[in-house]
Protein backbone atom coordinates (compact mmCIF):
# COMPACT_ATOMS: atom_id res chain seq x y z
CA UNK A 1 0.00 0.00 0.00
CA UNK A 2 1.15 3.53 -0.86
CA UNK A 3 2.61 5.92 2.22
CA UNK A 4 2.40 9.81 2.06
CA UNK A 5 6.02 10.24 3.27
CA UNK A 6 7.21 13.50 4.50
CA UNK A 7 9.29 15.98 2.20
CA UNK A 8 12.87 15.40 3.31
CA UNK A 9 13.06 12.22 5.28
CA UNK A 10 11.26 8.50 4.32
CA UNK A 11 9.52 8.63 7.62
CA UNK A 12 5.28 8.64 7.10
CA UNK A 13 4.11 12.16 7.82
CA UNK A 14 1.33 10.65 10.24
CA UNK A 15 4.42 8.92 12.18
CA UNK A 16 6.29 12.48 12.18
CA UNK A 17 2.70 14.10 13.70
CA UNK A 18 2.42 11.01 15.86
CA UNK A 19 5.62 11.87 17.35
CA UNK A 20 5.47 14.95 17.56
CA UNK A 21 2.10 14.98 19.77
CA UNK A 22 4.25 12.75 22.07
CA UNK A 23 7.32 14.25 22.62
CA UNK A 24 4.59 17.49 23.34
CA UNK A 25 2.63 14.94 26.13
CA UNK A 26 5.54 14.62 27.84
CA UNK A 27 6.65 18.22 28.08
CA UNK A 28 3.75 19.42 28.51
CA UNK A 29 2.85 16.56 31.35
CA UNK A 30 6.16 17.44 32.48
CA UNK A 31 5.87 21.53 33.09
CA UNK A 32 2.97 20.63 34.90
CA UNK A 33 4.17 18.28 37.30
CA UNK A 34 7.30 20.62 38.24
CA UNK A 35 4.54 23.58 39.15
CA UNK A 36 2.82 20.32 41.31
CA UNK A 37 6.01 19.75 42.97
CA UNK A 38 6.97 23.44 43.38
CA UNK A 39 3.36 23.98 44.93
CA UNK A 40 4.07 20.87 47.36
CA UNK A 41 1.41 19.15 46.00
CA UNK A 42 3.30 16.13 44.64
CA UNK A 43 5.20 14.65 47.24
CA UNK A 44 6.99 11.65 45.30
CA UNK A 45 9.99 12.26 44.38
CA UNK A 46 10.02 12.91 40.48
CA UNK A 47 13.46 12.53 37.58
CA UNK A 48 11.96 14.91 35.00
CA UNK A 49 12.55 13.79 31.60
CA UNK A 50 12.36 17.16 29.65
CA UNK A 51 14.90 17.31 27.36
CA UNK A 52 15.13 13.52 26.42
CA UNK A 53 11.63 12.97 24.89
CA UNK A 54 12.96 12.33 21.60
CA UNK A 55 14.07 9.20 22.97
CA UNK A 56 11.57 7.46 24.64
CA UNK A 57 8.93 8.81 21.58
CA UNK A 58 11.08 7.35 19.18
CA UNK A 59 12.05 4.17 20.53
CA UNK A 60 8.45 3.29 22.06
CA UNK A 61 6.94 4.80 18.20
CA UNK A 62 8.29 1.75 16.51
CA UNK A 63 6.82 -1.15 18.66
CA UNK A 64 4.10 -2.66 19.12
CA UNK A 65 1.84 -3.00 22.49
CA UNK A 66 2.69 -6.39 23.24
CA UNK A 67 6.34 -5.43 23.07
CA UNK A 68 7.32 -4.67 26.41
CA UNK A 69 9.70 -1.57 27.75
CA UNK A 70 11.59 -1.57 30.98
CA UNK A 71 11.90 1.53 32.81
CA UNK A 72 14.05 3.82 35.67
CA UNK A 73 13.54 6.18 37.93
CA UNK A 74 13.29 8.77 34.80
CA UNK A 75 9.85 7.19 33.93
CA UNK A 76 7.57 9.82 32.98
CA UNK A 77 8.23 9.64 29.41
CA UNK A 78 8.77 5.66 28.91
CA UNK A 79 5.37 5.52 30.64
CA UNK A 80 3.39 8.40 28.48
CA UNK A 81 5.32 6.78 24.95
CA UNK A 82 4.13 3.84 25.05
CA UNK A 83 0.69 4.32 25.59
CA UNK A 84 0.09 5.25 29.27
CA UNK A 85 -3.29 7.15 30.62
CA UNK A 86 -2.09 10.66 31.94
CA UNK A 87 -5.08 10.11 34.29
CA UNK A 88 -3.67 6.81 35.30
CA UNK A 89 0.10 8.54 36.11
CA UNK A 90 -1.13 11.69 37.63
CA UNK A 91 -3.27 9.49 39.87
CA UNK A 92 0.14 7.36 40.84
CA UNK A 93 2.32 10.48 41.35
CA UNK A 94 -0.37 11.26 43.87
CA UNK A 95 -0.23 7.96 45.37
CA UNK A 96 -4.15 7.52 44.89
CA UNK A 97 -5.39 4.01 44.34
CA UNK A 98 -6.64 4.91 40.74
CA UNK A 99 -3.02 5.26 39.74
CA UNK A 100 -0.78 2.98 37.41
CA UNK A 101 0.98 1.21 40.24
CA UNK A 102 -2.25 1.45 42.38
CA UNK A 103 -0.79 4.38 44.47
CA UNK A 104 2.07 2.13 45.93
CA UNK A 105 4.64 3.06 43.81
CA UNK A 106 4.88 6.46 42.87
CA UNK A 107 6.88 8.30 40.57
CA UNK A 108 10.35 5.76 40.35
CA UNK A 109 7.88 2.52 40.36
CA UNK A 110 5.15 3.72 37.33
CA UNK A 111 4.40 0.09 36.07
CA UNK A 112 1.48 -0.71 33.30
CA UNK A 113 1.44 -4.09 31.98
CA UNK A 114 -1.57 -3.59 30.01
CA UNK A 115 0.53 -1.63 27.94
CA UNK A 116 3.65 -3.16 27.32
CA UNK A 117 5.37 -1.36 30.88
CA UNK A 118 5.34 -3.93 33.51
CA UNK A 119 8.01 -1.96 35.77
CA UNK A 120 10.79 0.84 36.47
CA UNK A 121 13.10 0.72 39.59
CA UNK A 122 15.37 3.35 41.27
CA UNK A 123 17.73 0.74 41.18
CA UNK A 124 20.08 2.09 38.75
CA UNK A 125 20.29 -1.14 36.29
CA UNK A 126 18.32 -2.44 37.85
CA UNK A 127 15.47 -3.64 34.86
CA UNK A 128 18.08 -4.10 32.06
CA UNK A 129 17.94 -8.09 33.35
CA UNK A 130 14.49 -8.16 33.35
CA UNK A 131 14.43 -6.99 30.09
CA UNK A 132 16.65 -9.63 29.34
CA UNK A 133 14.48 -12.11 30.86
CA UNK A 134 11.82 -11.04 29.53
CA UNK A 135 13.25 -11.42 26.05
CA UNK A 136 14.38 -14.94 26.96
CA UNK A 137 11.11 -15.99 27.69
CA UNK A 138 10.03 -14.16 23.96
CA UNK A 139 12.49 -16.07 22.56
CA UNK A 140 11.78 -19.65 23.93
CA UNK A 141 7.57 -18.85 23.20
CA UNK A 142 8.84 -18.21 19.75
CA UNK A 143 7.16 -15.11 19.60
CA UNK A 144 7.87 -11.75 17.41
CA UNK A 145 7.66 -9.74 19.95
CA UNK A 146 10.62 -7.40 21.54
CA UNK A 147 11.92 -6.42 24.74
CA UNK A 148 13.56 -2.92 25.20
CA UNK A 149 15.91 -1.72 28.12
CA UNK A 150 15.88 1.84 28.78
CA UNK A 151 18.99 3.35 31.16
CA UNK A 152 20.94 6.55 31.96
CA UNK A 153 24.72 6.71 31.44
CA UNK A 154 25.35 5.79 35.21
CA UNK A 155 23.93 2.41 34.50
CA UNK A 156 26.97 1.49 32.62
CA UNK A 157 28.72 1.39 35.64
CA UNK A 158 26.90 -1.30 37.58
CA UNK A 159 28.00 -5.25 37.01
CA UNK A 160 24.51 -6.32 35.85
CA UNK A 161 24.48 -4.31 32.86
CA UNK A 162 27.37 -6.03 31.40
CA UNK A 163 26.38 -9.82 32.52
CA UNK A 164 23.10 -8.82 30.55
CA UNK A 165 24.60 -7.73 27.43
CA UNK A 166 26.91 -11.10 27.48
CA UNK A 167 23.41 -13.49 27.37
CA UNK A 168 21.63 -11.59 25.07
CA UNK A 169 24.53 -11.82 22.72
CA UNK A 170 24.86 -15.28 23.50
CA UNK A 171 21.31 -16.53 23.39
CA UNK A 172 20.67 -14.05 20.37
CA UNK A 173 17.43 -12.60 22.44
CA UNK A 174 15.21 -10.16 20.94
CA UNK A 175 15.92 -7.37 23.14
CA UNK A 176 16.88 -3.42 22.42
CA UNK A 177 19.58 -1.51 24.74
CA UNK A 178 18.90 1.98 24.80
CA UNK A 179 21.54 3.87 26.95
CA UNK A 180 20.33 7.68 26.93
CA UNK A 181 23.51 9.38 27.72
CA UNK A 182 22.90 13.09 29.55
CA UNK A 183 26.06 13.31 30.89
CA UNK A 184 25.14 13.29 33.95
CA UNK A 185 24.79 10.23 36.84
CA UNK A 186 22.91 11.95 39.85
CA UNK A 187 25.79 15.23 40.33
CA UNK A 188 28.56 13.70 38.88
CA UNK A 189 29.95 14.24 34.99
CA UNK A 190 29.86 10.70 33.50
CA UNK A 191 34.12 11.31 33.06
CA UNK A 192 34.46 10.82 36.85
CA UNK A 193 32.44 7.43 37.09
CA UNK A 194 33.37 5.82 33.78
CA UNK A 195 37.04 4.73 32.80
CA UNK A 196 35.74 4.44 29.35
CA UNK A 197 32.95 7.35 28.67
CA UNK A 198 32.98 5.96 24.54
CA UNK A 199 30.01 3.60 25.97
CA UNK A 200 29.30 2.26 22.37
CA UNK A 201 32.15 0.99 22.27
CA UNK A 202 31.84 -0.69 25.29
CA UNK A 203 28.71 -2.19 23.75
CA UNK A 204 31.20 -2.84 20.76
CA UNK A 205 32.56 -6.08 22.72
CA UNK A 206 29.66 -7.86 23.01
CA UNK A 207 30.03 -8.49 19.02
CA UNK A 208 26.49 -7.15 18.46
CA UNK A 209 24.97 -3.84 16.06
CA UNK A 210 25.81 -0.98 18.24
CA UNK A 211 24.90 3.48 17.32
CA UNK A 212 25.36 6.57 18.54
CA UNK A 213 22.75 8.77 17.97
CA UNK A 214 21.83 12.47 18.28
CA UNK A 215 19.67 11.53 21.21
CA UNK A 216 17.50 15.31 20.53
CA UNK A 217 16.89 14.21 16.79
CA UNK A 218 13.38 12.03 17.40
CA UNK A 219 13.77 11.22 13.50
CA UNK A 220 17.19 9.44 13.63
CA UNK A 221 16.36 7.97 17.00
CA UNK A 222 13.01 6.58 15.09
CA UNK A 223 15.21 5.20 12.27
CA UNK A 224 17.43 3.51 14.28
CA UNK A 225 15.83 1.89 16.89
CA UNK A 226 13.34 0.88 14.10
CA UNK A 227 15.54 -1.18 12.14
CA UNK A 228 17.22 -2.74 15.10
CA UNK A 229 13.82 -3.64 16.30
CA UNK A 230 13.02 -5.08 13.24
CA UNK A 231 16.03 -7.34 13.13
CA UNK A 232 15.26 -8.63 16.94
CA UNK A 233 11.59 -9.85 15.62
CA UNK A 234 13.40 -11.83 13.00
CA UNK A 235 15.54 -13.82 15.32
CA UNK A 236 18.69 -11.50 14.58
CA UNK A 237 19.00 -10.81 17.88
CA UNK A 238 19.87 -7.85 20.23
CA UNK A 239 21.23 -4.39 19.53
CA UNK A 240 22.20 -1.13 21.16
CA UNK A 241 22.28 2.43 20.72
CA UNK A 242 23.79 5.27 22.89
CA UNK A 243 21.13 8.30 22.37
CA UNK A 244 23.11 11.64 23.04
CA UNK A 245 21.07 14.04 25.02
CA UNK A 246 20.01 16.74 28.50
CA UNK A 247 18.40 16.51 31.13
CA UNK A 248 17.02 20.34 31.44
CA UNK A 249 16.08 20.19 35.08
CA UNK A 250 18.37 18.99 37.75
CA UNK A 251 18.91 15.25 38.56
CA UNK A 252 15.60 15.81 40.78
CA UNK A 253 13.10 17.86 41.41
CA UNK A 254 11.87 20.68 39.48
CA UNK A 255 14.62 23.15 39.94
CA UNK A 256 17.43 23.81 36.96
CA UNK A 257 20.62 23.20 39.39
CA UNK A 258 22.99 26.09 37.46
CA UNK A 259 23.86 27.23 40.74
CA UNK A 260 25.35 24.20 42.58
CA UNK A 261 28.34 24.26 40.86
CA UNK A 262 27.76 21.36 39.00
CA UNK A 263 27.14 22.32 35.54
CA UNK A 264 27.34 25.84 33.80
CA UNK A 265 24.20 28.26 32.59
CA UNK A 266 26.07 28.20 29.26
CA UNK A 267 26.30 24.11 29.29
CA UNK A 268 22.15 24.48 29.76
CA UNK A 269 21.93 27.01 27.62
CA UNK A 270 23.40 24.89 24.83
CA UNK A 271 21.26 22.01 24.98
CA UNK A 272 18.17 23.91 25.41
CA UNK A 273 19.04 25.06 21.84
CA UNK A 274 18.85 22.12 20.90
CA UNK A 275 15.14 21.41 22.23
CA UNK A 276 14.41 18.10 20.39
CA UNK A 277 10.59 19.59 20.00
CA UNK A 278 11.73 22.44 18.37
CA UNK A 279 13.72 20.95 15.94
CA UNK A 280 11.34 18.76 14.61
CA UNK A 281 8.65 21.80 15.41
CA UNK A 282 10.65 23.89 12.74
CA UNK A 283 11.24 20.90 10.24
CA UNK A 284 7.35 20.08 10.35
CA UNK A 285 6.29 23.91 9.69
CA UNK A 286 9.13 24.74 6.90
CA UNK A 287 7.52 21.74 5.38
CA UNK A 288 4.11 22.78 5.71
CA UNK A 289 3.36 20.09 7.92
CA UNK A 290 2.28 21.86 10.93
CA UNK A 291 1.15 25.02 11.19
CA UNK A 292 1.03 27.63 14.03
CA UNK A 293 -2.93 27.24 14.05
CA UNK A 294 -2.63 23.50 14.02
CA UNK A 295 -0.05 23.76 16.67
CA UNK A 296 -2.64 25.76 19.42
CA UNK A 297 -5.39 23.12 18.40
CA UNK A 298 -2.63 19.90 19.88
CA UNK A 299 -1.70 22.36 22.76
CA UNK A 300 -5.31 22.90 23.92
CA UNK A 301 -5.75 19.37 23.16
CA UNK A 302 -3.05 18.06 26.01
CA UNK A 303 -3.80 20.93 28.13
CA UNK A 304 -7.47 19.52 28.01
CA UNK A 305 -6.11 15.89 28.73
CA UNK A 306 -3.63 17.24 31.56
CA UNK A 307 -6.94 18.76 33.36
CA UNK A 308 -8.88 15.84 33.19
CA UNK A 309 -5.78 13.58 34.73
CA UNK A 310 -5.86 15.84 37.41
CA UNK A 311 -9.89 16.17 37.97
CA UNK A 312 -9.41 12.54 38.03
CA UNK A 313 -7.08 12.01 40.62
CA UNK A 314 -8.66 14.66 43.01
CA UNK A 315 -11.95 12.17 42.82
CA UNK A 316 -9.23 9.28 43.75
CA UNK A 317 -8.11 8.22 46.67
CA UNK A 318 -5.40 6.82 48.63
CA UNK A 319 -4.79 2.94 49.32
CA UNK A 320 -6.56 2.18 53.02
CA UNK A 321 -3.44 1.89 55.52
CA UNK A 322 -5.51 -1.82 56.46
CA UNK A 323 -4.92 -2.50 52.43
CA UNK A 324 -1.49 -1.05 51.74
CA UNK A 325 0.72 -4.70 50.61
CA UNK A 326 -2.43 -5.62 48.18
CA UNK A 327 -0.45 -5.52 44.92
CA UNK A 328 2.53 -5.23 46.56
CA UNK A 329 3.14 -8.71 46.63
CA UNK A 330 2.08 -11.75 44.35
CA UNK A 331 -1.34 -13.02 45.87
CA UNK A 332 -2.30 -16.58 45.47
C1 LIG B 1 22.33 0.41 42.36
C2 LIG B 1 22.17 1.87 42.69
N1 LIG B 1 23.26 2.61 42.96
C3 LIG B 1 23.14 3.93 43.24
C4 LIG B 1 21.89 4.52 43.25
C5 LIG B 1 21.74 6.03 43.51
N2 LIG B 1 21.37 6.68 42.26
C6 LIG B 1 20.10 7.02 41.98
S1 LIG B 1 19.92 7.68 40.47
C7 LIG B 1 21.56 7.57 40.17
C8 LIG B 1 22.16 8.07 38.88
C9 LIG B 1 21.66 7.41 37.71
O1 LIG B 1 22.27 8.00 36.61
P1 LIG B 1 21.88 7.50 35.18
O2 LIG B 1 21.77 6.02 35.20
O3 LIG B 1 22.83 8.10 34.23
O4 LIG B 1 20.41 8.07 34.96
P2 LIG B 1 19.91 9.57 34.93
O5 LIG B 1 19.54 9.92 36.33
O6 LIG B 1 21.01 10.41 34.40
O7 LIG B 1 18.73 9.55 34.04
C10 LIG B 1 22.23 6.99 41.24
C11 LIG B 1 23.69 6.73 41.28
C12 LIG B 1 20.78 3.70 42.99
N3 LIG B 1 19.54 4.19 42.98
N4 LIG B 1 20.95 2.39 42.68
Amino acid sequence: MYKKKSVNTDIPLKTLREMYLTMLRIRKFEETVASLILKKEIQTPCHLYIGQEAIATGVCTSLRKSDYVFSTHRSHGHYIAKGGDLKKLMAELYCRETGCSYGRGGSMHIADPDIGLPGSSAIVAGTIPLAVGVAYSFFLQKKDNVSVAFFGDGAVGEGVFYESLNLAALKKLPVLFVCENNLFSTHMPISACLANIDIKKTAETFCIPTARVDGNDVQSVYKTAKKMIENARKNKGPAFIECMTYRWYGHVGPNLDIDKGLRSKEELDYWMKRDPIKKLERQMIQQKILTIAKKKVIEEMIKKEIDEAIAFKNKSHSPEKIDIARSVFKEE
